[in-house]
């Protein structure tokens, strides 16, 4: 194979990456959580805060989203446009405890997610409890897509 055909499965892989897969762990990644899997363990999942947003037009509606620390949460993404988004917010992440991820008709569980993936016309949902206060941004993924405005901001509190 030549150099170039290597470069070009090597960026296509690359794409195929961002463009589908969560990046659920269960091992710990540096500066997060590392009682999450005990923190999912010890909380009463029957009825879960639920937190909807839409991506839409270029946009996380509503942008501004609030969690309360230590409660059970169950976020719902429901991407009603004809193309990929994603999740990108490493530092809330960090600071969560993830029961799973469900949508498509799969539940990944936790205790650790690195990045969303909400594909065309799906809708994803997050289960989680907010382990630590704090004050985050996030972003899609999508190259060019926060510049659009697919951008917004997480508060935790009690
Ligand atoms: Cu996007």
């Amino acid at each position: 194979m030549t150099m170039r055909l290597l470069a070009a499965a090597f960026s296509l892989s690359l794409l195929a990456a961002c463009a589908g897969t969560d990046s659920v762990s269960n091992r710990l990644p540096p500066g997060f959580v590392s009682n999450a899997a005990e923190i999912v363990a010890n909380t009463d999942w029957a009825a879960p805060e639920e937190v909807r947003v839409t991506i839409a037009d270029h946009a996380f509606k509503p942008s501004d989203l609030v969690f309360h620390r230590d409660r059970a949460t169950r976020l719902v993404l429901v991407n009603a446009t004809d193309s990929d988004h994603g999740l990108r917010a490493r530092s809330f992440f960090a600071d969560i405890a993830v029961e799973s991820v469900r949508g498509g008709g799969q539940t990944t569980k936790g205790p650790w997610i690195e990045y969303l993936s909400i594909p065309a016309g799906e809708t994803k949902e997050l289960w989680f409890v907010p382990a630590r206060f704090g004050a985050y941004s996030f972003e899609c993924n999508g190259v060019g897509h926060p510049s659009l405005g697919e951008r917004g901001v997480i508060d935790v509190v009690r």
